[in-house]
């Protein structure tokens, strides 16, 4: 399987992220990439692909281009704020529902409008890595295009939490949604998102919710429970031409493979009856029992399984990175997931 990667991603790094009262260093960071690559290396798996640039124009397809400008523009924007202090540009004051929603030309009041959490920090590498994440995942779309039956699409950062015109989660440009609309406008007539991450991604199911050439299918930690809290309950079903194309499979904390399986086991169904030309799976590992972040307890050998489960539906399938926190064990559980579909492809 072809992998496409860059190493650009490393300029977004040195950046901390708030969690419980706390400014901590990022969970998500350029040495999960590293574990990975170096599983890849190890098992003689796969062939590393550059990235080729196709430019914003795909993904002002999914976002709004005052959105993508602000990403842009975030971090040199901060640094000329009269009160800047230090390399990092952060939101603290967000826009007030039912206030006017126009940001001022402030880079506070920019960040606190694209901006929906304290875990999407901008230093000076991370546009390039932004853009460069996007590239990843439209450069994994035309392999498949050209006939291959799987590729993997290395990005950082990921993807499935940034919504139209909102970053959050880690996320900035939402690459699985990019490469999904990228797949229509070449073409294909319906797509489908499978996204296995622990967290919900609240980002691709607000993009396609109204629409009905894109199937979103998600397991994730029940919302009662866990981030991003505001979306990924079952009774989200769509809207419109979309109801009936979403499909939300919450579990609870300590969920292991008797449950997870369950799960998958009906995204796979609904996977199947909707017929796509197209799967792309946002893979993320962090549903694994050591992540430090999340709370299901998958096995590694459960990576496996996963990977044959999708490689049932018969597919052309773009598998796109997402999370997975536990370092150490990234690598093993992303190489199982690939290695279990290619086994049963
Ligand atoms: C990104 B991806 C948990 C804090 C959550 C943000 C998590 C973003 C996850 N106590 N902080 O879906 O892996
Ligand atoms: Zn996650």
């Amino acid at each position: 399987m072809k992998i496409v990667y860059s190493e650009v991603h490393r300029g977004h790094a040195g950046a901390k992220e708030f969690v419980n009262g706390d400014f901590v260093p990022m969970y998500e960071k350029p040495e999960r990439m590293d574990m990975i690559l170096e599983r890849f290396r190890a098992a003689g798996f796969g062939e590393m692909v550059e990235p080729v640039s196709f430019g914003l124009e795909p993904a002002r397809r999914v976002h709004d281009a005052g959105y993508l400008d602000f990403l842009r523009e975030a971090h040199a924007l901060y640094q000329r704020e009269p009160e800047a202090a230090g390399d990092v540009a952060m939101p603290f004051a967000f826009g007030m529902r039912g206030l006017r929603q126009q940001p001022g030309p402030s880079a506070h009041a920019k960040l606190g409008h694209y901006c929906f959490d304290l875990s999407v920090p901008f230093v000076a590498g991370t546009w390039p890595a932004i853009e460069t994440s996007c590239d990843v995942a439209l450069t994994g779309g035309k392999i498949l295009r050209d006939g291959a039956r799987a590729v993997f699409s290395l990005c950082r950062p990921p993807g499935h939490h940034a919504m139209r015109d909102l970053a959050g989660g880690y996320c900035y440009i939402n690459n699985v949604a990019v490469a999904a609309q990228a797949a229509l406008d070449a073409g294909a007539g319906r797509v489908a998102v499978l996204d296995v991450d622990y967290h919900h991604g609240n980002g691709t199911q607000s993009i396609f919710y109204e629409r009905d050439d894109v199937l979103f299918v998600s397991l994730h930690g029940h919302p009662d429970q866990e981030y991003p809290y505001f979306l990924g309950y079952e009774e989200e079903t769509g809207a419109g031409r979309g109801e009936g194309h979403n499909l939300n499979l919450p579990m609870r904390w300590g969920t292991d493979w008797s449950g997870y399986g369950e799960a998958l086991d009906i995204a796979v169904g609904r996977l199947h009856d909707y017929g796509p030309d197209v799967l792309l799976v946002s893979l993320g590992v962090d549903t694994f029992k050591a992540d430090p972040i999340s709370h299901f307890k998958l096995e590694h050998e459960d990576y496996l399984r996963i990977g044959g489960a999708i490689a049932g539906l018969e597919l052309p399938t773009h598998f796109v990175m997402e999370g997975g926190y536990a370092v150490a064990e990234i690598g093993v559980n992303v190489l199982n997931t690939l290695t279990g579909f290619e086994e049963a492809a």
